[in-house]
């Protein structure tokens, strides 16, 4: 393989794939070298043989998998040669934009597969990390990604950190070794991409975040996660209990009455971690309410989580969740919020919530239909909720979002069967929420509201979620 490899890399740089002068990069960064493997699809031949040296090192390394799939965009068609060549299953990424409970990726979907990653050159390895993510939510193993060439410039150690081995075809030392010896560069430009490398590291092993201990969810039991250094407080509570009560059910209580209500938290208390209301569309809301539910909730040890939907400026939402009728603060050990505001939304929340041991959720997707939370939007919100790790403690999500182990996920639009309720509400099983996509925890209102035996309908719901969290840890272990 060397010297197809020392052709290979002679090739690209007559093809200018590899350049060498100023570069400015998207970072700001000045390079001395910069790659654009864009342009070998103008070149079959050459687009051939990275494709068959890719394979090849895979091949090499003993990686074994089930399918293939190429990070976005210039890896696609080296992803499809390999995947038409030695014929496997591809899998395709979607970049854009999606839609809440569609897949993220297009092609036969089979969790529990594993799906090697191609891609063109590694920096940081975010983008294979991204990748890497998306395909896990869907219930995919990733273990391995092939890359043509790495930069060196930490990508390797950050992946291997989040348990995916990187094996480069080309790393840039050999690169560069490779054009100095045919004379394509001379030895000041060798030296000075040695030094923008060298000073240019993304990643140091176990530092980043400054934890070592945060590994995927998958790995850590609910326990496990609730004993993280980094859990809120509040976030801790629910994973412990959760694992208390073998339950991550979160019963969504839609009803109109305050006496149903109540009776639906005494019925349905000791099989569910969450309780989930929306006080404004009671008839008969009383203050006496509020202390009737703490009372229960303290009981039956479970969660209040006022479904709010916090959406103003910061001045706005601190009113709404401490003041008027419902004294939302002084009572709802959960609130959620959208992020459209901006942080000023988290901030006004946390004026009130935090001294009180609050928490809050960010919607980061929306069930709905058409809903417009965008791929760009989700990831956004994931960045807005780890700026605030004191009062911010996860999300309401389709998917898990983040690998971050201290982050709670929460799903609503969940029922045994898939499906729609006519108002644009979309159903997805608590196998495929938990088990497939990755979530912590399943909402599920009228899954069990509108069934004739409420008690045995949540039974069935705590006891489907929590055989899916059961199997997701055996398979990830
Ligand atoms: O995206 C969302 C977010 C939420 S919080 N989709 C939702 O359906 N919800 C809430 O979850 C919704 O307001 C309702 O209270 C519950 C779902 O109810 P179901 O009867 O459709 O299970």
């Amino acid at each position: 393989m060397e010297d197809e490899v020392r052709a290979l890399v002679l090739e690209l740089f007559d093809v200018r794939a590899v350049k060498f002068g100023q570069f400015k990069l998207k970072s700001g960064l000045t390079s001395p070298v910069y790659f654009d493997l864009r342009v070998i699809v103008s070149y079959p031949q050459l687009l051939n043989q990275v494709s068959s040296l890719l394979y090849q090192c895979a091949a090499d390394a003993g990686v074994r998998y089930d399918c293939v799939c190429g990070v976005p965009y210039t890896a696609l068609p080296l992803a499809t040669i390999i995947c038409s060549t030695k014929n496997y299953p591809m899998l395709i990424r979607r970049k854009e934009a999606k839609d809440y409970g569609k897949y993220t990726c297009y092609g036969n979907i089979r969790p529990g597969d594993k799906c090697l990653i191609v891609e063109d050159v590694v920096t940081s390895g975010s983008s294979v990390l991204e990748t890497a993510q998306v395909l896990q939510a869907e219930g995919l193993k990733v273990t391995d990604a092939v890359v043509l060439l790495d930069r060196e410039q930490g990508g390797g150690a950050k992946l291997e950190d989040e348990g995916v081995t990187l094996h480069p075809v080309i790393s840039i030392s050999t690169l560069l070794s490779v054009l100095l010896s045919a004379g394509r560069i001379d030895q000041e430009m060798c030296s000075s991409v040695e030094r923008f490398v060298r000073e240019n590291q993304t990643f140091r092993a176990g530092q980043e975040n400054g934890s070592v201990v945060k590994r995927k969810c998958e790995e850590l039991s609910y326990s496990a996660r609730a004993a993280l250094p980094g859990a809120h407080p509040l976030a801790a509570r629910l994973l412990r209990l959760m694992e208390q009560k073998r339950s991550n059910l979160c019963v969504s209580a839609d009803v109109t009455a305050a006496a149903e209500l109540l009776e639906l938290a005494e019925l349905l208390g000791p099989l569910m971690c969450v309780l989930k209301t929306h006080v404004d569309v009671l008839q008969d809301f009383t203050p006496e309410l509020r202390d009737r539910l703490q009372e229960i909730a303290h009981k039956h040890d479970f969660l209040l989580f006022e479904d709010r939907k916090f959406a103003d400026i910061g001045n706005t939402v601190k009113h709404q969740y401490q003041g008027g009728v419902y004294q939302i603060s002084s009572w709802a050990h959960i609130v959620n919020a959208h992020a459209v505001p901006g942080p000023g939304v988290v901030e006004g929340l946390r004026a009130v919530g935090q001294s009180l041991g609050r928490g809050c959720l960010l919607i980061a997707q929306m069930s709905s239909q058409g809903s417009l939370a965008t791929a760009e939007y989700t990831q956004a919100v994931v960045k807005m909720a780890e700026s605030f790790p004191d009062f911010v403690f996860g999300f309401i999500s389709g998917s898990k979002i983040s690998s971050n182990p201290e982050l709670i996920h929460m799903t609503p639009g969940v029922q045994m069967q898939s499906g729609g309720d006519g108002l644009g509400q979309q159903y997805t099983t608590p196998d495929e929420v938990i088990g497939s996509k990755g979530s912590d925890i399943i909402i599920v209102g009228r899954g069990i509201i509108a069934s004739e035996d409420r008690l045995k309908a949540a039974e069935e719901y705590r006891k489907a979620g929590w055989e899916a969290h059961l199997n997701r840890l055996s398979a990830s272990s």
